[in-house]
């Protein structure tokens, strides 16, 4: 199932005609040069097009008011003088002649991305539109905003498919209090959104953007909001606020549809934001909310004003949307303190209402708040900041190299397979000719004294899939082996000679794990199992011990997400290894979940290894391997007190060697604590 595009250059037909500086930013060539990047990499070539439709009436006042829409009407009939002095009762926004007939067209291209998604025309898709849609409130405009496209979408969606629960992910470096006002009673819509804030100095300036404002009535905890009070984030901030709060809460929402409000102001080079983060990161944003909802994800563009970042980052959400493999992310080296206070600060406000988060560490009783916090502090650089004056300013903005282009291998998932089992369609069956030098390598070491060619003929194509997925030949791959064990020793063996890779060994259920190489940090080992080990051996063995094993989901998930995916990613693996030991009691879902989120490392070289007698799940595997979204898990029960708990002590335990597994900011003895 495809990628839907939804774009129309009559969005481009609108600008502003006087002179306002808060608005120069927001241009039509933001969506031209959007496009045209997408046209020149090929990649709009492999999107399934979808033309806009103008939204109705009826669809814009499943958001706003009539007396709204009537005076917005009224718009492309007014002078000049009219629309200047219309303009002047909203904040941060402009009329122009055309601006409604777009408006209408954005609303209507997202509601058309809606349709697509949700009839299964298409599995996910992106509609670049303007105005952007996020910022606009029941009966007025704001922030560049007309009709609040994503707000309305998410009520279509209900009202027309009979969804029941909507996941809005407002990525924009703004706060869309536009969509949190629309939903904060209402537990069927979860909003997340991060955003610039510096403690309530930037715009919108709202007291209802800290983390604090969890939703109200009924709706209390589907309000996520986390506020940068500081500029220059980068991958790390974004990812650890991705692994510790978004997906840890959306796991346990269990969305029927994704929304994202796409905005990339959020990347480096932008005017707005000011932060830091690299266009691939919206690669990894993308992937990790492609298997919520069944991968039914659309995208919406909002803010992005850097007509260099722009493109760039629209280009790596959409090729991760049309499946290819994520590339290796980069310098994740753990989140900054500032970061690590706000994520602090979320956790413990969300506490009451989520289980995964019941167990997360509680506010400092000084209010590390995030609020009061080093006001004064921060007024002292404010001056220092304006004194440097404009030039030097936006020099410090450094140049970042364009993302490199993202090759995908000829062959995506291939199988090993006894020749009983049928390969499934889609995947390649690998055999290779036996080279003479592998085979006596691994005579001597694993069939010194017994002779079973047909385990050392399995081995020994094993390795040349191993090799094939380090030329990029082969992407991902499969292999139903009788000794699991002996299989996983000889691949960490082989990968622990060819020393450019790194190799993250995912171990599901109980297994006699390799010794050698495995602190020398060329490999990395995590091993889910319910048997309490000793003490962990080195940074790079590390056993999660979950109560009932890999049997209860809900505990699982949580430690896939908030440990396994955090691990990985600082530890950036060129291999990944998934090891499924027979009688694991993982169910299936969380299998094609975990294989899934998986493939966002290592450029998605991922080799699963399977007992022989576990035939069943190859289908499944394979799909999920293929990139096919995982089915949703459904609702979740709550997990074992005592999983999370030993989860968080885990994570304690381990976050002085593996920064990404921070949650809470390091004491910083301010004084301000007695
Ligand atoms: N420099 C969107 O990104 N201006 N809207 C703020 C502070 C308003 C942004 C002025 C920015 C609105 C969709
Ligand atoms: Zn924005």
């Amino acid at each position: 199932m495809g990628t839907a595009l939804i774009y129309d250059e009559e969005m481009t037909k609108y600008k502003l005609l006087w002179i306002d500086p808060a608005c120069k930013i927001e241009v039509p060539e933001r969506l031209t040069v959007s496009h045209d990047a997408l046209i020149k990499t090929g990649l709009a070539d492999r999107c399934v097009s979808v033309p806009v439709r103008e939204a109705t009436e009826a669809d814009i006042l499943l958001v706003h008011s009539e007396e709204y829409l009537e005076a917005v009407k009224k718009t492309p009939y007014m002078t000049l003088e009219d629309l200047k002095e219309f303009t002047l009762q909203y904040g941060d926004v402009y009329f122009h002649p055309n601006i409604y007939h777009c408006a209408k067209l954005a609303a209507g291209a997202t509601l058309q991305l809606v349709d697509s998604v949700l009839t299964g025309k298409v599995r996910n898709g992106m509609a670049l539109v303007r105005p952007p849609g996020h910022h606009s409130l029941r009966s007025a405009a704001s922030g560049f905003c007309v009709f609040n496209n994503v707000a309305i979408a998410a009520r279509y969606a209900k009202q027309k498919y009979g969804i029941k629960r909507v996941l809005i992910v407002d990525w924009d470096v703004h706060h869309g209090q536009g969509v949190q006002y629309c939903f904060e009673d209402d537990p069927s819509v979860l909003y997340f959104s991060w955003h610039r804030f510096e403690h309530q100095k930037f715009w919108p300036n709202l007291k209802d953007s800290d983390y604090d404002i969890v939703g109200k009535e009924k709706g209390a905890g589907f309000n996520v909001n986390v506020p940068w009070n500081k500029v220059g984030m980068k991958n790390s901030d974004y990812l650890s606020v991705f692994l510790h709060v978004l997906l840890p809460i959306a796991y346990e929402f269990s969305p029927d549809l994704v929304l994202v409000c796409a905005g990339f102001d959020s990347a480096i080079g932008d005017p707005e934001g000011e932060m830091c983060a690299s266009p691939d990161i919206f690669a990894h944003l993308t992937h990790l909310l492609m298997n919520l909802a069944g991968g039914k994800l659309c995208a919406v563009l909002e803010g992005g004003y850097n007509l260099t970042s722009l493109p760039q980052s629209v280009c790596q959400t959409v090729q991760t949307l049309l499946g290819d493999p994520a590339p290796r992310p980069a310098d994740l080296d753990g989140p900054c303190t500032s970061a690590l206070e706000s994520l602090h600060c979320v956790r413990s406000a969300h506490k009451p209402y989520w289980s995964c988060l019941n167990h997360a560490a509680e506010l400092p009783t000084a209010d590390v708040s995030t609020k009061q916090i080093k006001l004064a502090e921060e007024e002292e650089k404010e001056e220092e900041t304006l004194k440097k004056g404009e030039e030097e300013k936006s020099a410090e903005v450094e140049a970042w190299p364009e993302p490199p282009k993202r090759i995908t291998p000829p062959v995506r998932t291939a199988l090993v397979l006894p020749k009983d089992v049928t390969c499934p369609d889609g995947c390649k069956r690998f055999s290779s000719s036996e080279d003479p030098v592998i085979v006596n390598k691994l005579r001597e070491n694993f069939f010194k004294d017994s002779d079973d060619s047909d385990a050392l003929t399995t081995l020994s194509t094993l390795t040349a899939l191993v090799e094939k997925m380090e030329k990029n030949e082969i992407c991902n791959g499969l292999a139903l082996v009788r000794d699991v064990s002996m299989a996983m020793k000889c691949v960490v063996q082989h990968a622990a000679t060819a020393h450019r890779n790194r190799v993250l060994v995912v171990c599901v259920g109980d297994a006699v794990v390799p010794s050698q190489g495995t602190d020398d940090g060329k490999t990395l080992l995590v091993q889910f199992s319910n048997k309490e080990s000793e003490e962990q051996k080195s940074k790079y063995h590390i056993p999660v011990c979950l109560k009932k094993g890999c049997s209860d989901v809900s505990g699982f998930t949580q430690a896939v997400l908030g440990l396994l995916l955090p691990l990985g990613y600082e530890y950036d693996p060129g291999l990944v290894l998934l090891v499924r030991m027979p009688g694991s009691g993982l169910c299936e879902g969380a299998w094609q979940q975990l294989t899934g989120l998986l493939q966002g490392l290592a450029q998605g070289h991922t080799l699963v290894l399977m007992q022989e007698d576990e035939k069943a799940c190859v289908g499944s595997t394979a799909s999920s391997l293929l990139g096919v979204a995982a089915p949703s898990l459904g609702n979740l029960h709550a997990p074992l007190k005592e999983d999370m708990e030993a989860l968080e002590r885990l994570r304690h335990r381990l976050q002085a060697d593996w920064k990404l597994l921070q949650t809470t900011a390091p004491q910083t003895g301010r004084g301000d604590e007695h």
